[in-house]
């Protein structure tokens, strides 16, 4: 198709936090949160918009898909972006997902992609696109999927924020993907660990590894560079030493000087995790 473009781009859900998918509350199985990494081809909005002419004055852009609500009161899902963000000739509506139709479930047979940001804007079953002279209210814009306007976006657990905005960009993070939770591993023999760590689209420039609980840490080999809004691979050897619990971290770092907490931030949705996760092993 004229014009098409491709890109290899993170889509996570918000709902990101293990508290969030505690599976005893609410049935989700999705330990870290939901997330993957896809190569999205499809048409700039920007050229989508500019076919149709944005008259001056436009302050958003709302969009909508086939889907309605399951029960007759949820407000139909509708998400919006700033004109300038819609404009910004990254966000794009694709069509295809690693070189085939989309899939039913990811969206077919069109969806917004929107590079860094949670999944919740990247709507699928796309049918309208509608630009707005003034911000949109709609329910899951103005009342859900909204973070604490604070450092961080943090605050005390149990404070009611006093000021909200829609959840936008992903924070930064890395996680061990090659050794489970709660594993056995051989003491004496080399091991290479292996991970990911992705951002907002700054770019991974370092991720840090540590084997004994974040008191020492070592620098990992970054994978191949996919593009700034794909997961980064990272691999580093080392070989456990005495026999007894260990705790596996990891630690990304991005090219503005962002890095993940030590401890959690709290806001009330568990929106936004990106604590450095420890991975508990038992070398014998
Ligand atoms: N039409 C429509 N699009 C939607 C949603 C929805 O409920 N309806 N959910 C959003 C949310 S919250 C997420 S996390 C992503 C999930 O995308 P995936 O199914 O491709 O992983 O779709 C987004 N797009
Ligand atoms: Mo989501």
């Amino acid at each position: 198709m004229d014009g098409a473009v491709e890109i290899t781009a993170v889509n996570q859900c918000s709902g990101n936090s293990r508290g969030h998918f505690e599976p005893r509350v609410n049935g989700g199985q999705l330990s870290h949160g939901a997330m993957g990494n896809a190569r999205w081809r499809g048409i700039p909005l920007k050229l989508v918009l500019e076919k149709a002419g944005v008259a001056a004055g436009a302050r958003q852009v709302s969009f909508d898909g086939l889907d309605r609500g399951v029960l007759e009161s949820t407000p139909d899902f509708i998400k919006a972006l700033d004109i300038d963000h819609a404009l910004d000739g990254e966000v794009m509506l694709a069509y295809a997902m690693n070189g085939e139709d989309l899939p039913m479930l990811n969206g077919y047979p069109v969806r917004l992609v929107v590079p860094g940001y949670y999944g919740t804007c990247w709507v699928k079953h796309l049918s309208d696109i509608e630009v707005l002279k003034s911000d949109y209210t709609g329910f899951w814009m103005s009342t859900a999927y909204r973070v604490p306007l604070t450092p961080g976006n943090a605050v005390t657990p149990g404070q009611v924020p006093a000021k909200t905005g829609p959840i936008t960009r992903f924070t930064i993070r890395s996680f061990i993907t090659s050794v489970p939770d709660q594993s056995e591993v051989k003491a004496g023999r080399q091991l290479v660990v292996r991970g990911i760590a992705f951002d907002s689209g700054q770019g991974i420039r370092e991720v840090t590894f540590s084997a004994d609980g974040g008191r020492t840490w070592q620098e990992t080999v970054l994978g191949k560079d996919l593009g700034r809004y794909s997961f980064r691979e990272w691999t580093v050897a080392f070989t456990p030493q005495r026999t007894g619990p260990i705790e596996l971290l990891s630690r990304a770092f991005n090219r503005v000087g962002e890095t993940q907490p030590m401890t959690p931030l709290w806001n009330p949705a568990g929106y936004l995790r990106n604590v450095v996760e420890r991975v508990r092993v038992t070398v014998i």
